[in-house]
């Protein structure tokens, strides 16, 4: 079988290395950048000594601890896939620093180091470079050594950068030296010249490469000053890296100075929107979309959480004393008022965001992290106006409540399982009911429960509390779940039903009623039994023996 090998990021930028073209590297100092010279289809990366002092707001003095720059080098690595050679000044301090230094990076990513053979604390080759003394040219060899030594992975890279130009040397330090670093056991030797024309890099590069192919190492420059050479006489010279030091942090430098100074001046974002980019491409190159789809398989599903409205502003005056100075939905049952149990209920399913509109002794209906919506006109009112004050909470896959009911577990998980954009939960075993107080929402259905063969196609066809009894197929329980669209059909019928003049003196069944006759399907999913609404002390009884 054949496998695919993705090659590592040190192997990478070995392949730089041996390229039998001249390869670039692109400066970055953050996550963001680093991304953004990948995007642009740059094969490796530089991170820039310079550039990532001044992005932290620090000189390149060293300032900047060496674990502060790890950490933005890990930042650069996570969020690309090609290689960096990370800018490692003198190695932050002597042989020991440096092999630690190569551990560190290559834990975090970091495909290669470059090191330049000057003191630490060091200062950057532009400012007052000849005044800059060079490292023991052993010492810095023993450096190298230390870190070829060091590494873990045989393809890491440890580039010798050579700064006797710089500072005011000439050809023969610079070969003795290159010398010494390549016998040391570095990878690559960075020439690095202040000139602006590249003559300097050029005469290396052709002393060097006299010398035979097993005495020598592949040259990287940085022609940051040379700007103007062409690419072409760095390739007739056979340079095999070169490093565009620094444009990344100039040209955001120019870009924010421009952009803050204008919105200081003009107080105002209007000139300045179409100049920056889009908030969304900021969200590309944070690959929010990849966390979007994470969340979507590791979080539980956002669309699934529900609402639920609980009608509850009846007092419940057959309750006698028990609802003297609280509505029924507060009724105790074995302890606990009726309300807080059908929350539980509610929120150990996916409704978790819980609406109760209360009415009689408003002031006694309390539960934690509930919305109370407020029927001041309970005396007066039905169960519809009751509903129709959460109006605008009508929204999304829902449940419609009664107040005073007590369920099995199952009904509600069951209900919620349903697909069709309405459901009623109807107890098809109504008759078995011990009394009836002409309050029961009696339903005639399309056709009659049957345990042989499936309910799906079972729907609505009226609801009401007088229905010839030998048209009366089950009981409402006082459970509805619509979904988003079904929802939006019982916000619609609403709208329209509060045309009526009758309006405030409608129930709830006058709105399934009404769903029906639109020819809007009203699902019907039959239980039998397992259930009580609490209308008066009978059954209370029954509750408490539930
Ligand atoms: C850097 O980018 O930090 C460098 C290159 O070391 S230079 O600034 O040219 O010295
Ligand atoms: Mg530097």
């Amino acid at each position: 079988m054949w496998m695919i090998q993705a090659m590592t990021k040190t192997q990478q930028f070995r392949q730089l290395l041996q390229s039998d073209r001249t390869e670039f590297l692109m400066e970055a100092h953050s996550g963001l950048s680093a991304k953004i010279v990948e995007e642009a289809g740059f094969k490796g990366i530089w991170a820039s000594g310079l550039s990532i002092s001044a992005a932290l707001g620090v000189r390149d003095n060293n300032e900047a601890s060496w674990t502060q720059v790890l950490e933005v080098c890990e930042f650069m690595s996570d969020a690309t896939t090609i290689p960096i050679l990370l800018d490692g000044d003198t190695g932050y301090g002597n042989f020991n620093n440096m092999r630690r230094l190569v551990h560190k990076l290559e834990q975090r990513g970091v495909a290669a180091v470059c090191i330049e053979d000057k003191l630490f604390p060091k200062t950057n080759s532009f400012i007052e470079s000849e005044q800059q003394p060079l490292a023991d040219v052993d010492e810095f060899a023993g450096k190298i050594k230390a870190a070829k030594d060091g590494q873990s992975d045989p393809d890491f890279s440890v580039v010798a950068r050579l700064e006797a130009f710089i500072a005011g040397w000439g050809l023969d330090e610079m070969l003795w030296r290159a010398d010494a670093y390549y016998e040391a056991g570095a990878d690559a030797l960075l020439i690095h010249s202040k000139k602006s024309t590249p003559e300097q890099i050029i005469a290396f590069a052709h002393a060097w490469n006299q010398r035979p192919v097993d005495q020598r190492c592949p040259l990287v420059i940085v022609p940051t000053t040379y700007y103007s050479t062409p690419v072409q006489t760095f390739e007739e010279a056979g340079i095999k890296i070169v490093i565009w030091a620094n444009h990344n942090v100039r040209a955001s430098i120019r870009a924010m100075q421009e952009t803050s100074r204008q919105i200081f001046q003009e107080q105002s974002l209007i000139r300045v929107e179409d100049r920056v980019v889009p908030v969304k491409e900021v969200f590309r190159l944070q690959n929010a979309d990849e966390l979007l789809a994470a969340e979507e398989r590791y979080l539980p599903r956002r669309g699934e959480s529900l609402r639920a409205i609980v009608v509850a502003a009846a007092r419940g005056s057959d309750l006698r004393d028990l609802t003297q100075a609280k509505p029924k939905t507060m009724v105790s049952v074995n302890g606990r008022p009726i309300l807080h149990r059908l929350i539980e209920h509610f929120r150990r399913e996916r409704v978790k965001d819980i609406v109760v509109v209360r009415g009689f002794a408003k002031d006694e209906v309390h539960a934690p992290d509930v919305t109370f919506v407020d029927n001041d006109a309970f005396e007066t009112t039905g169960e519809l106006y009751t509903l129709s004050l959460a109006q605008k909470l009508l929204e999304g896959e829902l449940i419609i409540s009664y107040g005073d009911i007590i369920f099995r577990k199952y009904i509600l998980t069951n209900l919620l399982a349903e697909e069709d954009d309405i459901v009623l939960a109807v107890d098809a075993a109504w008759q078995q009911r011990p009394n009836f107080n002409g309050l029961e929402d009696f339903v005639s259905t399309s056709q009659p429960y049957s345990r042989t063969y499936g309910e799906d196609e079972v729907f609505l066809t009226r609801m009401d509390t007088k229905l010839p009894v030998h048209t009366i197929n089950g009981e409402w329980i006082g459970l509805c779940k619509t979904s988003a669209k079904g929802t939006a059909i019982v916000k619609a019928a609403i709208e329209e039903m509060q045309q009526r003049e009758d309006f405030r003196a409608l129930q709830l069944y006058d709105l399934f009623n009404h769903i029906v006759s639109q020819n809007h399907p009203v699902r019907v999913m039959f239980i039998t039994g397992h259930w009580v609404d609490v209308d008066n002390l009978h059954d209370l009884a029954r509750a408490q023996a539930f």
